[in-house]
């Protein structure tokens, strides 16, 4: 007959639907989402730092973080709220590019920020050009309460663990759970498995 059936009258399958995980709705806004009051991180104030499983930590001024090579991700983003935003526009420096001044060999990260946020990833997850340290969103400066003047971005999990005003990664040979991660959220948080919960 050549008429392929969708099955149940169902509304076609869009290829923006299909970039829309489970459980998740889109959104054109671009929510904020913070556990506690801004910070506020002057760019003369600002540092970086990773410190190894070792100790040893190598630090960056907010000078030397922009002389190093700067990309542009182009991503989508999907919060545990069940928001998510296609197509946002972010700069920043990869954390490939930041690891290569550190010499480890630990499987966990545990990102740190302003105000006492902390969240935890596998440090393969920041690796592979998976993960950014980024200022700008849309090619301004990143908002300070979107975590400006830098946030990590971590858009393949969910977003509670792109840390606001980052201030640096602990590089562990065990896994330490973050903030959200002791309240219950799961230690992962792979959005295209719903891994919203501890459990999930
Ligand atoms: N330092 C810090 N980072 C944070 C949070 C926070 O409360 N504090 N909230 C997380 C959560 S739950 C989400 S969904 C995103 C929200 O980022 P946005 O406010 O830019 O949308 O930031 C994540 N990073
Ligand atoms: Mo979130």
């Amino acid at each position: 007959m050549g008429i392929i059936s969708r099955g149940f009258g169902g509304r076609r399958r869009t290829a923006e639907d299909a970039r829309v995980p489970p459980g998740q709705y889109l959104t054109d806004g671009f929510p904020v989402l913070s556990a506690g009051p801004t910070p506020r991180v002057t760019e003369e104030d600002w540092r970086f730092s990773i410190t190894s499983e070792a100790g040893d930590t190598v630090t960056w001024t907010w000078e030397e973080f922009l002389a190093l090579p700067q990309e542009r991700p182009h991503t989508d983003i999907h919060c545990v709220t069940r928001w998510s935003k296609l197509d946002t526009e972010w700069t920043g420096v990869g954390l490939d590019t930041l690891l290569e001044s550190v010499d480890t060999a630990a499987d966990f990260a545990l990102a740190y920020s302003h105000g006492g946020y902390t969240t935890n990833l596998p440090l393969e997850d920041l690796a592979g050009g998976q993960a950014w340290v980024v200022h700008a969103f849309g090619g301004e400066p990143l908002a300070p309460e979107h975590g400006g003047p830098a946030r990590l971005l971590v858009p393949h999990l969910y977003f509670w663990k792109s840390a606001k005003w980052i201030k640096g990664v602990r590089l562990l040979d065990h896994d330490e759970p973050g903030f959200w991660e002791q309240a219950g959220y799961h230690p992962y948080g792979d959005p295209w498995r719903e891994q919203r919960y501890w459990g999930d």
